[in-house]
């Protein structure tokens, strides 16, 4: 079973488009012609693609350039598989006619090949229509119209092709994935239209003022005319040349309008026969290379080809439990807003202090003129918050990452000439899932006598070897505190171990622990600390001191400012001579302007109200174990190893198609979790990714649960 999916969008009451034809004074038709067309799409899929389908033609409605619609129609209507006809692509090429004139001559050229004389007659019809939604029937032998729908024309549907709609590889289908790229429409609606025995030709110009290629399709082929109209030009049309008797071209009408069918073997990616210009002047046109926004225009249809190109929500309020997103109303259970910090009012004041004291911007780097009080001060917060010496502030996680690895792979030593031959002077060991910031860092630290060894999710057995028979003189344990994907810890006291046993550096970023992880949300170091007190049984005894952790902790905590502490940022504490090093030399810290007080300043109130109101972690830990524990309770298995500690849960789904239905089945019930799927995951391995925060109520915990229940096969 299959559905067919049209959009129409549309704009209320303007431009009355002008034609020669005259118009009909029939009330459907004058407002058909009052709203303005925006853009119309279809497509034909299964079942399983309808929501995802519907979600990507709206999004397109409502962003096309043509302009803003008012109304936007989406139907859905069920097709039997074996209504539907399978017939091939036209072939395509193009021609580099570089004149309107020579652009016509081409057009004569070819349906004079073909037989038909009318060349002129329908460029002339195509030049003074204007404002039609379908398609004028001409008689190829003597061009007198013979459809009778006047301005309307005949509107091709019920039409898609095969190339493949992003089944196998969206990273997160819970916004719209499965676009296709636009390039194929027009090929696709011509072999349609091309398919029918009393069709002989089509000629088409694009609305679009900007776009001045069009073609001119026969049996078999297509054939792109540059220049077919001047740039700038909103006129724009389709002719379809037909022969036959009035049955036969009744008959045209209905299979162009109503018989389904998909198109086989659209050529991809978007290359055609190159053919000289037969008209009037020269040769083939020279390969010129493909200027920047055809090479980008071609890459991003190939990534929307592999169902890869994301269309991001619009969030139009803070990122509370309840906000709006897309304009409806949302349980938000996707945000790193973790602790509501975001809307604080202290947080919020703090910013708004900055900007008025300072500004908006700082006007230099931080080693120039845009080291503000406001900086070091937050800095020093920072440092005393994770117990750290000192603290040098980012301006996001992603360039604090690369530019510590980047500057730790600085004057590295030689490898012992009793080394093995081709010893790397450093070696940097990474944890397989770790964030894409710290990979691009490690990519620019391999740059030179660096090299990667990667080794399996935790796997310290696998670590400790790979250190035992690494003879680099430099050597870096690199790894997340917490798996973004999986929500679950680094095991850092064993990191710790395997680093002082074999000389290694370590980094963690701690960008989901910090505020989150720990009595008192200081992150993972705590965390860790805190498993050591209660196995100690020192838990029972109010008031004991925690035990030292100066063993747990690494030699840069990367913390970030923009998940729990809700501003944007982040920092990395360390020793004062490596956080110096890091001033001096780190090129992310040195050639860039400083953060914007205003930000600094919400990062340096969102730790103070942290301490001051540790109820908020408390809350965030209650109801991520609180979520935990109900999903379990009701048969929604989680991801194998998922701490209980985290406020990333992740359901484990499997199969890609259920996790987007489940996924969107939430979205219809007011409730935004992503599902998530290869490449993120393994294939075969999808999940949902919930996060909870604190202000999340109960009342939100338990209405998540019921709405998976019910779209979960084996919830109970
Ligand atoms: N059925 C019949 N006619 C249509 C349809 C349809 N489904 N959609 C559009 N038209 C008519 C209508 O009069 C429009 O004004 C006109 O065609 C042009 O439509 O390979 O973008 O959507 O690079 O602007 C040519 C691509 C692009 C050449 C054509 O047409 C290439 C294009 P547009
Ligand atoms: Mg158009």
């Amino acid at each position: 079973m299959r559905f067919s999916i049209k959009m129409r969008a549309s704009a209320r009451g303007s431009s009355l488009p002008s034609t020669s034809d005259g118009a009909s004074s029939d009330h459907a038709e004058s407002r058909d012609r009052a709203d303005r067309h925006i853009s119309g799409a279809e497509r034909i899929v299964s079942a399983s693609d309808i929501m995802r389908t519907v979600a990507e033609l709206e999004h397109r409605a409502w962003t096309h350039s043509n302009g803003r619609p008012d109304d936007v129609v989406v139907s859905v209507h069920r097709v039997d598989e074996d209504e539907i006809t399978h017939i091939p692509a036209l072939t395509r090429e193009t021609r580099h006619t570089q004149t309107v004139d020579d652009a016509h001559r081409a057009i004569t050229e070819i349906l004079g090949d073909e037989g038909i004389p009318t060349a002129e007659h329908a460029l002339d019809a195509l030049t003074r229509i204007r404002g039609m939604r379908g398609a004028m029937l001409l008689d190829a032998d003597t061009g007198e119209r013979r459809d009778t729908k006047d301005i309307r024309g005949v509107r091709v549907t019920a039409l898609d092709n095969d190339m493949p709609t992003g089944a196998d590889g969206a990273e997160e289908m819970s916004s719209s994935a499965a676009a296709k790229p636009y390039y194929c429409e027009a090929l696709t609606l011509a072999s349609k239209v091309q398919y029918h025995p009393a069709v002989c030709a089509e000629l088409c110009i694009s609305d679009d003022p900007e776009y001045t290629t069009g073609y001119v399709s026969t049996p078999g082929s297509y054939v792109r005319i540059e220049n077919i109209k001047p740039a700038g030009s909103p006129q724009g049309g389709r002719v379809f040349l037909v022969r036959g008797t009035d049955n036969e071209i009744a008959d045209c009408i209905d299979y162009l309008e109503n018989t389904p069918v998909i198109v086989h073997g659209i050529p991809w990616p978007p290359q055609d026969n190159h053919t000289p210009n037969p008209g009037a002047s020269d040769a083939t046109a020279p390969d010129l290379p493909t200027d920047l926004t055809t090479f980008a225009e071609q890459s991003l249809a190939e990534w929307e080809n592999k169902g890869l190109r994301r269309y991001p929500l619009e969030f139009s309020s803070a990122p509370t439990p309840h906000t709006t997103v897309s304009k409806s109303d949302t349980v938000l259970f996707s945000s790193s807003n973790y602790l509501g910090l975001s809307e604080h009012p202290d947080v919020i004041a703090a910013a708004t202090g900055a900007l008025k004291h300072y500004g908006a911007g700082t006007g230099g780097s931080r080693l120039t003129t845009g080291n503000f009080t406001i900086h070091t001060s937050t800095e020093r917060t920072l440092a005393e918050f994770t117990g750290y010496d000192n603290a040098v502030l980012f301006g996001t996680g992603y360039q604090a990452n690369g530019a510590i690895l980047a500057t730790l792979a600085t004057d590295i030593p030689e490898a012992p000439s009793t080394a093995p031959a081709n010893t790397p002077g450093m070696t940097i060991f990474s944890d397989e899932l770790n964030h894409a910031s710290l990979i691009d860092g490690i990519r620019m630290a391999t740059r030179g006598n660096a090299e990667v060894h990667i080794y399996p999710h935790k796997k310290m057995e696998h670590l400790e070897n790979a250190l035992a028979q690494c003879s680099s003189p430099r050597k870096l344990i690199v790894s997340d505190g917490v798996f973004s994907m999986n929500g679950d810890i680094a095991p850092l006291p064993s990191i710790m171990r395997l680093a002082r046993a074999h000389g290694s550096w370590v980094l963690i970023d701690d960008a989901h622990g910090t505020g989150t992880l720990g009595r008192t949300g200081r992150g993972i170091v705590e965390y860790w600390n805190d498993a050591r007190r209660q196995d100690a049984g020192v838990n029972s005894s109010p008031g004991a001191g925690l035990p030292d952790d100066s063993d747990l902790r690494p030699d840069l905590l990367v913390i970030t400012a923009s998940k729990a502490l809700g501003s944007e940022g982040a920092a990395v504490c360390c020793s004062t001579p490596v956080a110096e090093f890091l001033r001096n030399r780190a090129r992310g810290y040195v050639f860039s302007t400083s953060s914007a007080p205003a930000s600094v300043a919400a990062t340096q109130a969102a730790v103070r109200t942290i301490l001051r109101e540790p109820e908020r972690v408390h809350r965030l830990q209650e109801n991520s174990l609180y979520l935990r524990n109900q999903l379990r309770e009701h048969g929604i298995p989680l991801v194998d190893g998922t701490s209980d500690s985290t406020p990333i849960i992740p359901i484990f789904i499997g199969d890609e198609a259920d996790a987007v239905r489940i996924s969107q089945g939430l979205s219809d019930r007011g409730f935004h979790v992503p599902g998530i799927r290869y490449p993120t995951v393994a294939r075969g391995r999808a999940i949902l990714r919930v996060t909870t925060m604190a202000t999340h109520t109960r009342d939100d915990l338990d209405r998540l649960v019921d709405a998976l229940r019910d779209l979960m096969p084996h919830a109970t």
